[in-house]
């Protein structure tokens, strides 16, 4: 999950000085972010500091971060004409500067702990150039989904192709697992998400170099899980509104999964951050293939503290 970010005064301390924005295109500093989290929490795994959004902006919809309201797209794509309109764009150029903090972040870590990198799955970055921003209901996207329908297809198989050149190029820079965030997903029936969606997660999953692990997740799919395995993915995220035991048996032990701690228990004491991670615990079971994550993203409310606290009291219920 997102493991940067505000709660974390050396984060806030950068991002006084620098846009979010430049702060991604500028290796060195992103490398330095990248790493705040592994030194200040102890984590397993170091995230790279970018976004899913990156790769929007070389198609000229005009991607911006706001203060507080997060991304928007000034020129959403709205009609078939917008979808054909579309440039084509060439990764490497475009977000090399992504690859140079991989290669950056890698050696700044030493290999003291693996670095994920990431990127966004094409439903989710459908839905942010369709609404132009965050959106609660995604209406004008899955309006766009039926009344475009070829449209839909032909911008889904582009964003599938601008995700599997943006994947490569993080594990050719050094990325040792990638995770594929198909984060606002759950919003689809399990229908929809078959007929409009799975065919091109799993273009993008089927043509990824086979040298690292793909993390598969989103949010709220406790009724898309099957069919996201069915998608791709050598682990499933599972957020915190499934119970990781039954859900693992339901999908099948062959293949491994990361969650779920719902991320509002580090606003809770630190009995009851214990109680909920040894929950989680349990029900993996200790068998091989759970990596023990939150089910989303790190609130910016969250006392650093507690992320730390879970941190060592997962590395103490979990030591073998
Ligand atoms: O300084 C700030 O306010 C920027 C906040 C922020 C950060 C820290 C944004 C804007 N992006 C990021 C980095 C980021 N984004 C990381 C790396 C974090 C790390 O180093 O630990 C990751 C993994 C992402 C991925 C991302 N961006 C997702 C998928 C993950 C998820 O949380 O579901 C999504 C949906 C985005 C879009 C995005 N970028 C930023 C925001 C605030 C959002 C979400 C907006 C929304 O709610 O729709």
């Amino acid at each position: 999950m997102r493991q940067a970010g505000r709660y974390l005064a050396e984060y806030r301390n950068l991002r006084e000085r620098w846009g979010f924005l430049e702060l991604c295109k500028n290796p060195q500093a992103a490398a330095e972010v990248t790493l705040q989290p592994v030194e200040r929490l102890g984590v397993d795994a170091a995230i790279l500091f970018a976004d899913i959004l990156l790769v929007l902006e070389p198609l000229g919809v005009g991607l911006e971060f706001t203060k507080g309201d997060g991304p928007h797209i000034q020129r959403p794509v709205r009609s078939a004409p917008d979808v054909a309109r579309l440039p084509a764009v060439a990764v490497d150029d475009a977000v090399g500067f992504v690859f140079e903090t991989v290669g950056r972040a890698r050696k700044a870590l030493a290999d003291r702990v693996p670095l994920i990198g990431f990127a966004g799955a094409p439903f989710t970055l459908a839905s942010y150039l369709i609404e132009g921003g965050p959106s609660r209901d995604f209406l004008r996207t899955k309006r766009f989904m039926r009344a475009e329908r070829e449209a839909w297809h032909a911008l889904l198989e582009r964003l599938a192709g601008i995700t599997t050149a943006y994947l490569n190029g993080q594990i050719a820079a050094g990325a040792q697992a990638v995770q594929l965030f198909d984060s606002w997903v759950g919003t689809l029936s399990p229908a929809d998400y078959r007929e409009f969606v799975l065919p091109h997660s799993r273009a993008v999953i089927t043509r990824l170099s086979p040298e690292v692990p793909v993390i598969h997740f989103g949010v709220g799919t406790a009724t898309l899980l099957s069919s996201m395995k069915e998608a791709g993915g050598d682990v499933i995220g599972l957020d915190w509104r499934v119970e990781l035991g039954s859900t693992w048996e339901r999908l099948g032990h062959d293949v491994a999964v990361q969650g779920n701690l719902d991320p509002a228990l580090l606003l809770s004491s630190t009995d009851d951050i214990r109680r909920a991670a040894k929950a989680i615990l349990d029900g993996a079971a200790r068998r091989p293939g759970h990596i023990f994550n939150l089910g989303h993203g790190v609130h910016q409310e969250t006392p650093v503290e507690n992320v730390r606290t879970l941190v060592e009291i997962v590395h103490e219920l979990s030591a073998r």
